[in-house]
Parts: C-alpha cells; structure tokens; sequence
C-alpha cells in the first residue's frame, strides 16, 4: 500500500508526543523503537501516575486505619476494577494481580496442576508457545505424572487446527495457548479452541501477553476460563500483571503463595484463606504498578483499541510489502490474521549481527529466539530479527527500518 493511503485512524502526532522517550537520540540518531512486543514504552500519564503515588499517597493496602493507607488501598483497588472492565469480567475478584504473565500461567499450572493433575492427563499447548507457556507445564508435569502434547505449527505460522481436534480428548486436563505469538505475530482463533475444548468440559488458559496492547478482550464473550497478561507490554509499568480466572476455578484452587494477605486466620495447627482475589496475592502488592496500570488503561481506552488495532494493521501491511522488496528478505510468520509484527531473515547473514547494525542506526528492534525455541527448532532456523510495531510508530519508522536493513545489507553479504 502507498504510504500516503496509511489511515491516521489515531492522533498520531498527539500520541507519540505522549512518550517522553520516543524524544531520545540512540547513537546521535533520533530513536526508531521498534520492540514493543517486548516492553512497550510509558505515556506520561503512567509516569505521572507512579510519581504522585509516592509523591502522595504511598502506604501499604488493607492494614492501615490511617487516612494515607486507606487511600492507597483505595487506589490499587479502582486499578482492579478497571481491569475489569478492560477485560468485561463478571466480577472484580476473578482479576488477582500478578507480576506479569509468566507468573499468571506458573499460578495456574502449579495450583490447577496440583489439584486436579493425575498420572497420564494431558496438558495440551502448541509449537508457538513463548517459554512461559511451556517451562510451568513442564515442571507440574514432572510433579504430577501428567503429560505435555504439542498442537503443530503450519509452514505459514498458524496452528494445524485438524491436529487440534485429534490431540483434544477425555484425558486432556488443561488447553493453554497463545492468543497472539510473540515471534510470529499469528492471531489464534482461540474462541474456536476454547468452543471446541468446552464441549468436551476441558478449561482452556490463554496467554494474552501479545494481545492485550492491540486488540478489544473480552473474556466472557471468548468463555476463556484463564487469560493472563503483562501491565508492561500495554504501556504500563514493569512487575504488574493480571491473572483473570473464572470464579469457579479460582474457588476450586489451592494458593499458590502462603504468607500475608492471603490469610483468614492463622494457628499452628491450621490457617485458613482469604476470600478471592486475596487468597493468590500473598504479600505486599505492587501497588504502585496496579495504579500505573490503571492509568495505561485509561489512557488506551482515551484512544480507543479499535482505533488502534486498525492503526496498527495498516503499518503492518505497509511494513510486510515495503520488508518484502528488500532482496534476501524472507518473513517468518505469513498467517492471514496478524498482530503487527515482523520476524524476518536476511538471507546470507545472522539475525544478532543485523540487529547490532541496525542499533548503529538508532533503530531497536529484538533479535534471537524471543523465548520460543522450540518454535526456532521447528522452522529450523537460530532465531529472526523481529520488528514490533505499537500505535506511536508510523510509516517513516518503518521506512528508517527498511533503509538500515539495506544498508546492512551492503555492509554483511
Ligand atoms: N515476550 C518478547 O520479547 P513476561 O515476561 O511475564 O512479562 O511475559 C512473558 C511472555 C509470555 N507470553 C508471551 C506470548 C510473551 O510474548 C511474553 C514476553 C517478550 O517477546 C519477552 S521474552
């Protein structure tokens, strides 16, 4: 697509002057940021917020009779109930704050695993799983006798939705899966798989790292019973994320934590726990993080992810055919339903050393396997160069992008 027919579907000029550090030079160049899909960068709304907490309010939650302790505990809870709503779901206790995704699936895998596990169940995930979703499975896997089945991956990047249905049987305890893949940008039909998982009465985990920052969740209209996400990739702080859970698992569960918070009473002899979503967050909470979320969520919902999602999907068009005609170009990952992001090769060189070049440049961009191996292995290469776009990108970065990448050209083959 010409660039003058990419839709400002947003404010474009207004929304990258809301990230102070877009304002940067890297190495006397102005910065092209694209690895989103690792940490996205903070509006300022989010760094005011986290500023005038400690400027202000700074206390601990749920102790104090105290006027601060109460308007601290106040404002990491109005953080919950906006994730409710971000996400629609039923009630407030169903969202327990986490560090982030990784902790949201190792809380579920450990507690879920540890009741209802047994020798020879099966936990099914897919080949495009970030670590995350495989290492926790992995370990409650070795506790509990169960075992791991792998839904395949397609040359294009999507899942071999026929597989799915033979590998989805009686003895199938768990389905955990990506919504969008990290490293190739697929998007899953995961209402599909969580329609599918249900008639046969199976729960379904969904890692929604990758999409929470681009697309509208709904968890009561996908019926996932888990969907967990990280408050960083959607412009929020790093160390907060959110594990939702539908209510009947989460009562249904152990903790996972013991400590503070987490408690009713407490004896030698016995303790008892805390109603949800207390009873998963044992100790002093992020509660700066869970404020600053709060803040990234009103500032995304004052652009609206609709808006952003179509913003985002012209760069990435842009950016697939403009990456295209560059020789030696090779895309990994061409599902018909992506995320704007573009993992690629450059024939005849090395994904690190075309990332280095392109730091030079003032462009960041993530090089390696981005914590899915088994998907390298799979596609039998040693890890892509990967550009991620966010909605304060825009056509001129990509444009920097697909220079420095032919300049490295010149410079490697
Ligand atoms: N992916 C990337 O560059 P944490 O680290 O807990 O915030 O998120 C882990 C995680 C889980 N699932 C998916 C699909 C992810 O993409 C990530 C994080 C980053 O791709 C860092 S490896």
């Amino acid at each position: 697509m010409p660039k003058d027919q990419v839709i400002a579907s947003i404010d474009f000029e207004k929304v990258r002057a809301d990230f102070p550090l877009l304002r940067r030079n890297i190495k006397g160049k102005p910065l092209v940021f694209l690895d989103s899909a690792a940490s996205s960068q903070k509006p300022e709304v989010v760094i005011r917020a986290l500023n005038t907490y400690y400027e202000q309010t700074n206390a601990n939650v749920h102790r104090g009779v105290y006027q601060l302790s109460q308007e601290a505990t106040d404002a990491f809870e109005m953080g919950r109930k906006k994730v409710q709503a971000f996400i629609n779901a039923r009630h407030e206790h169903e969202v327990i704050f986490v560090r982030g995704t990784t902790e949201g699936i190792n809380l579920v895998a450990a507690s879920f695993g540890k009741k209802f596990f047994r020798e020879g169940d099966e936990i099914l995930i897919s080949a495009m799983e970030h670590h995350s979703n495989i290492v926790p499975w992995q370990l409650i896997a070795e506790q509990t006798g169960a075992v791991l089945k792998v839904i395949p991956v397609t040359d294009s990047g999507e899942l071999d939705m026929e597989a799915f249905d033979t590998l989805l049987h009686e003895r199938t305890k768990i389905v955990a899966v990506t919504h969008v893949s990290n490293t190739l940008g697929t998007i899953n039909p995961v209402k599909t798989i969580i329609g599918k998982a249900h008639q046969m009465g199976i729960p379904v985990l969904i890692d929604g790292a990758q999409a929470i920052p681009h697309m509208e969740i709904d968890v009561q209209e996908l019926d996932a019973d888990f969907y967990t996400f990280s408050g960083h990739k959607v412009f929020g702080p790093t160390g907060i994320g959110i594990l939702y859970g539908k209510e009947k698992w989460l009562e249904e569960m152990p903790p996972y934590h013991g400590g503070g918070e987490m408690i009713k009473t407490v004896t030698f002899a016995k303790t008892t726990y805390a109603e949800l979503p207390h009873k998963f967050e044992a100790g002093t909470p992020d509660i700066s993080g869970a404020i600053g979320l709060g803040a990234a969520i009103d500032y995304v919902n004052s652009i609206g992810r609709a808006a952003i999602a179509a913003y985002e999907h012209e760069l990435l068009v842009y950016g697939t055919q403009r990456m295209l005609e560059i020789p030696g170009v090779r895309i990994i990952g061409t599902a018909s339903e992506k995320a704007s992001v573009i993992s690629f090769l450059l024939e005849g060189t090395h994904p690190f050393d075309v990332g280095t070049l392109l730091d030079q440049m003032g462009i960041a961009v993530r090089t390696g396997h981005h914590c899915t191996q088994p998907l390298m292995d799979l596609f039998e290469i040693p890890g892509t160069v990967r550009a991620s776009f966010a909605m304060y990108n825009n056509t001129e970065d990509i444009d920097r992008l697909v220079a420095a990448v032919r300049k490295a050209a010149t410079m490697l083959i």
